[in-house]
């Protein structure tokens, strides 16, 4: 198992790695080779003695999870991810930065076998890495793993000065302390250089005594010395009560010309010094992505070392499921995300007829999806769980009582940017579908991490609550008013503004059955009125984005199009123009991606284009514009709200009956 390996054979792995990296970055005429070259020999080291996985089946559920914080460093990784065998071909490494390689400039998700993540915008990793290891401490308490269940394995990070510098990482380390999540090793590369200079101009803290104030174990280690590195690695798993910190003081650029200095951050190094920097790694002369025999027959021995590794793990997690039938079934249950038989109609269930806010209405839903699919929740919210409606009533909360990890709720804390990081890595986890609450004008506080999901399309869920200027006597700092446009500007984001109980409630349910990326929740603090639907209509006509509420007998004078609380006030418009003789078609919009996703057709019938549309939105409304067209009003804000009770507010900016439907007659006429 263990297969020998002398230094020198050591060393030419690890120059293996930076020459690969030197020529991928001079190939592409840009990269990052400072952090590969760097960190070559402490990360191979911890993938090649510590790092649990199967190069011929990077998805097995069991792997320990490897996180490249900075993702810029992403040479590193897919040079291991070759020379172990993932399946990603020299080839690719030539094809470095170009267009449709599996080595894009950063890891993404999803392109490259063995990446684990999306990284890039610095600090995120983190921020996944913690999301990773609570899914799995959650996994091995809701499953009963023991030692030989699920949610056994160990989240590795590796973050550079910039990731620790940035605010998402400070919030998530925060929340990984106090938590005590011992399956958690976070590698430093400490090499005290960012791009414009040494961390001397403008890092200086004590990062030992910082992490250590944030309740981690921490150790220093040169990370050039194996022997201290296997005894860090040790010491940390050894602390199940912790994370840990393994601050490794490396230099950039190792073994080029540039070894230490800024520059080093970036290539490509150039033909002359490349060259230099090659002889010097002892690459023959001329070679190019050099890889020697000796350097493949001991990857070859490796990759077989962990296969037989995976299947000793394996045997060991088939015993535990033979005595733990049950917990076994419920952890299948929750990875391939079964659902009871009948379960859209148990969610939606009693609420035609409902007025409540909307953030009440997802509430009552999440209890639903909580106990027609326990297994399958996890979720919580940035400090305001009682205004989200995001707690699991029949569940704890991360924590509580003798097993911590047993409880569906997690209290995030006001950390919105790493609540965000943090739901990522635990939908990346692949076990628990996890959801994010918080207030919907601090959606700007999470963005990059919203972005991300949407990036990596994967199935986290953010509860955005108290979603316009309704929010009231607040006032505009927590009155959104461009937050709906915005995040419906995200390439991939499913967003649900939900009009009434029934929309909110299809709206959960396809979270929990349909969808295949993100969901973003827009949802009313105030009270809204339970849609009177006057046409036939079935529940599942919400997955269609749109959908008539209200029509004129025969040929409508105006279409109204609406979302979320305004379709009410959209609906009683229309009854105040049909008394002035002018008939109004309404149509309630809760998701406008899956509207748009129905086509044209079926939008055209929605809102025929020789009939004058309104869309009415307390928002900035932009968004939709693509629905009633240049001609078409948007009726929606124009400025910032102000400080007032919602019913002066909808007073002042005109979202009452008369004062809409007054200005759909102003339109028409
Ligand atoms: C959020 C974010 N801001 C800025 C950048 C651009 N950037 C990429 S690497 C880097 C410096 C990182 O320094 P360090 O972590 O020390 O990496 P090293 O220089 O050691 O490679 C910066 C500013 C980024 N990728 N993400």
């Amino acid at each position: 198992m263990s297969s020998e390996l002398s230094g020198a054979l050591r060393e030419k792995i690890e120059n293996t790695i930076r020459g690969l990296t030197v020529d991928a970055v001079e190939a592409a005429g840009i990269g990052h080779l400072g952090a590969p070259m760097g960190l070559a020999r402490p990360v191979f080291q911890l993938w090649d003695r510590h790092l649990r996985f199967d190069p011929a089946d990077p998805g097995w559920p069991l792997r320990d999870r490897f996180v490249l914080s900075g993702g810029h460093a992403s040479m590193l990784l897919y040079s291991l991810l070759h020379l172990y065998g993932f399946g990603l071909s020299l080839e690719e490494i030539r094809q470095f930065r170009k267009l449709g390689s599996a080595t894009p400039g950063h890891p993404e998700y999803g392109e490259t076998p063995g990446v684990e993540v999306t990284t890039g915008p610095l600090g995120q990793g983190v921020g996944n890495a913690v999301g990773m290891a609570i899914a799995a401490r959650a996994a091995r308490s809701r499953f009963r793993g023991g030692d030989d269940g699920p949610g056994n394995h160990l989240v590795y990070a590796v973050a550079g000065d910039g990731d620790l510098m940035e605010g998402v990482c400070y919030e998530a380390c925060s929340l990984a302390g106090h938590l005590g999540l011992g399956n958690l090793v976070l590698l430093y590369d400490d090499n005290q250089v960012t791009i414009d200079g040494g961390t001397e101009i403008s890092f200086t803290e004590d990062v030992p005594a910082r992490f250590e104030a944030q309740q981690w174990h921490v150790q220093r280690i040169d990370g050039n010395d194996v022997a201290g590195l296997d005894a860090a690695l040790e010491a940390a798993r050894a602390e199940s009560g912790r994370p840990s910190l393994i601050v490794a003081r490396t230099r950039i650029g190792h073994g080029s010309g540039w070894e230490g200095l800024p520059k080093a951050h970036g290539g490509p190094l150039g033909a002359e010094e490349a060259a230099a920097t090659k002889a010097n790694l002892g690459i023959p002369a001329g070679e190019t992505f050099w890889v020697a025999e000796d350097v493949r027959t001991y990857m070859a021995q490796r990759r077989a070392a962990k296969q037989a590794e995976r299947s000793a793990r394996d045997a060991a997690f088939a015993s535990w499921r033979d005595r733990n039938a049950e917990a076994a079934a419920g952890w299948e249950a929750a990875r391939a995300r079964t659902l009871p038989d009948g379960f859209v109609a148990r969610v939606v269930e009693g609420f035609e007829g409902k007025s409540a806010a909307t953030r009440a209405h997802s509430g009552e839903a999440i209890q639903r999806l909580a106990a027609a699919a326990p297994q399958l929740w996890i979720g919580g919210s940035a400090d305001l769980a009682g205004s989200n409606n995001t707690t699991i009533k029949e569940s704890t909360f991360l924590g509580d009582g003798d097993d911590p990890f047993a409880g569906a709720n997690i209290h995030f804390g006001v950390r919105e940017h790493a609540m965000g990081a943090i739901t990522n890595g635990i939908a990346l986890d692949g076990t628990f579908l996890p959801f994010a609450g918080t207030f919907m004008v601090f959606s700007d506080y999470m963005r990059p991490s919203v972005r991300l999901a949407a990036l990596m399309g994967i199935r986290s869920t953010f509860v955005f609550t108290h979603d316009s200027i309704f929010v009231g006597e607040d006032g505009p700092t927590h009155q959104p008013v461009e937050h709906l446009d915005a995040l419906r500007l995200i390439p991939g984001l499913t967003v649900f503004r939900p009009a009434d109980g029934v929309e909110a409630a299809m709206g959960w349910a396809w979270v929990a059955q349909e969808a295949a990326g993100p969901v973003a929740f827009s949802l009313s603090r105030q009270k809204v009125d339970a849609l009177k639907r006057e046409v036939p209509f079935v529940p599942e006509d919400v997955w269609k984005g749109g959908y008539v509420v209200r029509d004129a007998n025969g040929r409508p004078d105006v279409v109204l199009v609406a979302s979320g609380s305004e379709v009410a006030l959209a609906c009683d418009a229309a009854a105040l123009l049909a008394e002035a003789g002018v008939a109004a078609r309404v149509v309630s919009v809760p998701s406008l991606e899956l509207l748009r996703a129905q086509g044209d057709a079926y939008f055209d019938e929605l809102v025929p284009e020789d009939v004058p549309a309104v869309a009415v939105e307390a928002a900035l409304g932009e968004s939709l514009r693509s629905l009633v067209g240049r001609r078409g009003l948007v009726y929606g804000m124009k400025r910032f709200g102000a400080s007032a009770s919602w019913q002066a507010l909808a007073d002042e900016f005109g979202f009452v009956p008369d004062k809409l439907a007054a200005a759909i007659r102003t339109f028409l006429a």
